[in-house]
């Protein structure tokens, strides 16, 4: 799915100033074939295996004004013309779309996930940048790591691991499906705001994934509000650059990204964050 925003980038850069991170770090220079190797075992043999299946069905997305005006409350730098443009970004008032049953990972892909998925690869991405800073070598990760989301990847590192996987990225709209559920829900739990416990959120760093069971949705996956940030497949055009459509909090923002409408459109399609990782999809007539 791509959209087309021809509105000022640097209204979105303003809205979402919350999950803006900072780059920097080093590049990999060593090839992964060459480090420990990671046995099949880790790799679980049934694809459902830590998935979770949402039923075809109706997804409604985006949200009306008072939804609209619960989010400028939270924080909004406001200006002239502010309002239609978030109506445009958020999608108000909202759509309906059928979408069809898919297979979600119930956790945020992990370092140890990734690590294996470089080992028996060899991936090495054309564009370095920033890839892994959060690792201690080009690769390994710290010891205390191992089931923390990863993060610094880029769209195409993340298809690449997912195709590995014999999966997908979710769309947009197969993201959003999983936090509303059946019942167009605000946060995959209900509509009520999160407690400081419930959610991986306004914190220096991410939970190992799965550490917060009030974050779970109505189909049993984890994170989706907070923890960090998900890479989507849908993209976005902005003047010459095409931006990934991120979707849900991360252990960096506060409360407003967590909503289900929320998309947080900086991230250049070849970028990486220090606060955004990814799951994992499959179709369900594949499985
Ligand atoms: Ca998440």
């Amino acid at each position: 799915m791509k959209y087309t925003l021809h509105r000022s980038f640097l209204l979105v850069l303003m809205i979402s100033m919350g999950t803006l991170s900072c780059s920097g770090g080093e590049s990999l220079q060593d090839n992964p074939q060459t480090q420990e190797s990671e046995s099949d075992s880790q790799i679980p043999e049934d694809p459902h295996s830590s998935m979770s299946e949402v039923p075809a069905g109706t997804l409604v997305y985006g949200t009306d004004e008072e939804g609209l005006m619960d989010f400028v409350k939270r924080g909004t730098v406001m200006f002239p013309g502010m309002m239609d443009h978030l109506r445009e970004i958020f999608v108000v008032p909202p759509r309906s779309e059928q979408v069809a049953a898919f297979w979600i990972d119930q956790f945020e892909v992990t370092n140890k996930d990734f690590k294996t998925f470089l080992n028996r690869t060899g991936y090495k991405p054309e564009n370095e940048e920033n890839f892994l800073t959060h690792w201690t070598s080009s690769t390994q990760y710290p010891d205390w790591a191992e089931d923390f989301p990863v993060t610094w990847v880029s769209q195409t590192d993340a298809t690449a691991y997912c195709e590995w996987r014999g999966k997908r990225l979710p769309t947009e709209i197969e993201w959003e499906r999983t936090v509303r559920g059946s019942d167009d829900r605000l946060f995959p739990w209900g509509n009520e705001s999160p407690g400081r416990q419930d959610v991986t959120y306004t914190s220096s760093d991410p939970d190992p994934v799965g550490n917060r069971p009030k974050d779970v949705s109505p189909f049993g996956v984890y994170d989706l509000a907070g923890n960090v940030a998900e890479l989507t497949s849908t993209t976005i055009k902005f003047g010459p650059d095409e931006h990934v459509i991120v979707k849900g909090g991360s252990f960096e923002s506060g409360v407003r990204e967590m909503f289900a409408f929320y998309r947080d459109l900086n991230l250049k399609v070849n970028g990486r964050k220090k606060s955004v990782g990814f799951r994992c999809v499959s179709d369900a007539e594949a499985n």
